[in-house]
């Protein structure tokens, strides 16, 4: 449509051309009338045909820049994104790597850790039975050496003296007993209870011990008849004051309260009381 209208507009024009032509006169009649017509016609139409291809062409050329312009500014797009994020890949993968080899550092620092560690539970295991081996030789020293104790003491205990040119010992336990568990325990021993016959020997006595002991003297067989363990009869006392009381009727047995008076000591008790207890060899 566009073209037409261009021709027509064109041939319009030329028609418009003679017609002033006409009216100018015969004389510019007979020069139109000389120029030949149609040849110049045909012309404007290729030239005007030729500028709008080549218009067009132009216009093609633009959109095919404009479109491959586009093309490489998406192009560029797409590479640059590509590469920042092939950066961001690499610096992660970087940072991965970072991490990997602060881990395995971290791991062989744990592993030596452990390997001390586990050495050093070996060494107070090896350190834990020595020292238990130690403890139950000590153990047994002190066991060994208690006993010795007691044998030592049982022979500090015992005490010698010369009584009418005899030699006479008496033991002093360091347990006690009950009267009749402690008499027995002299007689095992090739002795008995101490037998108190005189003042020099109840004052000696008195300074053997100064706690509670027993001694040979009882009225078990017979109330009030007091004897001693050779069954010979009581012929002096050193009793406390009020003793012997039987008190409750149950009170058999003499002991010494080596604490008081050494020559008013003797009380009458429980026979199943435990006390130390002094032996006569
Ligand atoms: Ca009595
Ligand atoms: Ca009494």
């Amino acid at each position: 449509m566009e073209f037409e209208d261009i021709y027509e507009n064109i041939e319009r024009r030329d028609e418009d051309v003679y017609a002033n032509e006409d009216a100018l006169g015969p004389g510019k009649l007979s020069q139109r009338q000389t120029e030949p017509k149609a040849p110049n016609h045909r012309g404007s139409r290729c030239f005007v045909l030729s500028s709008v291809c080549l218009g067009l062409i132009c216009v093609l050329l633009v959109v095919a820049i404009i479109v491959q312009q586009i093309k490489i500014t998406a192009e560029r797009e797409i590479k640059r994104n590509y590469k920042n994020i092939v950066e961001e890949f690499n610096e992660k993968i970087n940072r991965l790597q970072v991490n990997y080899s602060n881990l395995i550092v971290e791991k062989d620092q744990l592993q030596s850790s452990f390997n001390s560690l586990n050495q050093k539970n070996l060494e107070l295991e090896t350190s834990i039975n020595s020292l238990t081996a130690e403890k139950n030789q000590l153990q047994r020293n002190y066991d060994s050496l208690n006993q010795k104790k007691l044998e030592l003491e049982s022979k500090v205990s015992s005490s010698c003296d010369e009584h009418k040119k005899k030699q006479v010992c008496f033991f002093i336990s360091s347990e006690e007993k009950s009267w009749s568990d402690s008499r027995q325990y002299c007689r095992d021993h090739g002795g008995d209870l101490v037998i108190i016959n005189t003042e020099e020997k109840q004052r000696y006595i008195s300074s053997l011990e100064k706690g509670r002991v027993w001694i040979g003297l009882s009225d078990i067989e017979k109330e009030g008849n007091m004897k001693w363990v050779d069954n010979s009869p009581l012929t002096k006392g050193f009793w406390d004051t009020n003793e012997p009381n039987d008190d409750q009727g149950n009170e058999d047995c003499v002991e010494v309260l080596s604490s008081k008076s050494s020559l008013n000591n003797w009380n009458d008790f429980p026979c199943s009381e435990k006390r130390k207890w002094i032996c006569e060899n």
